[in-house]
């Protein structure tokens, strides 16, 4: 592998890929963008391209290569970049603070096991989905666990208004950004306003207006 970075974001705004193009704009690393049509609109298309589906067989983003490395998996991806060039700890607690650290692991995967899944299943069973497949008891579930991450993540800024990670700003506020965007953005699944969730909707205002979100999701 090459000494310094390599980095090929594939990349498609407003899918996972936005993680990875947020991080490494706050890390001011260099990389190239590769733009691949949204593969949550147009099923299939990354999994039949055949450039693409020879590195990632499942067609997912988001993807990247850096140097002989493939990843997958985006928060797998964030915890690579970061061990691998965020040397001065600008966007995730050292490993021997504990406190901040276990709370920055938590709230690293909660960002997608427990926010951005369940939101994934409500947003394909109201949206994505052709209607014949669409189930809505699915739609509920999904919903429903969506809200309580929510209101989860509404609590955990209540606490720390800041980043739930001890009031800083981390890649834990990358990750959720994600989820968050689509949830103020997107009118199918649009919940969260300034009445129901304040706190997130503050947090929201903020985060999406640094410069390097407005990259990731342009
Ligand atoms: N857990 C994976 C989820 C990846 C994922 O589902 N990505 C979506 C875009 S946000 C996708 O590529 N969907 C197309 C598909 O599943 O066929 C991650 O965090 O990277």
């Amino acid at each position: 592998m090459a000494d310094g970075p390599d980095i090929l974001v594939y990349h498609c705004p407003p899918t996972r890929s936005v993680r990875v193009v947020f991080l490494l704009e706050e890390l001011g690393l260099p990389y190239k963008v590769k733009r691949v049509p949204n593969p949550e609109e147009h099923r299939g298309v990354l999994r039949n391209d055949p450039e693409f589906s020879r590195i990632n067989p499942e067609g997912r983003l988001p993807t990247i290569k850096d140097g002989d490395i493939v990843m997958e998996e985006s928060i797998a991806i964030m915890e690579y970049l970061l061990e691998q060039y965020d040397r001065e700890h600008k966007l995730a607690p050292p490993v021997n603070q504990r406190v901040p650290r276990a709370d920055f692991l938590k709230w690293l995967t909660w960002s997608e096991t427990s926010l951005s899944v369940p939101l994934g299943g409500w947003l394909r069973h109201v949206a994505l989905l052709p209607e014949e497949e669409r189930d809505a008891k699915a739609a509920e579930m999904y919903q429903n666990a969506t809200i309580d991450a929510l209101r989860a993540l509404e609590q955990g800024l209540e606490e720390s208004p800041g980043g739930v990670v001890g009031g800083d700003f981390t890649a834990v506020d990358i990750s959720l950004l994600f989820a968050v965007y689509i949830l103020a953005e997107n009118p199918r699944v649009k919940v969260l306003n300034q009445e129901n969730y304040p706190r997130t909707y503050e947090w929201y205002q903020r985060v999406k207006e640094r410069p390097a979100a407005k990259k990731a999701y342009d």
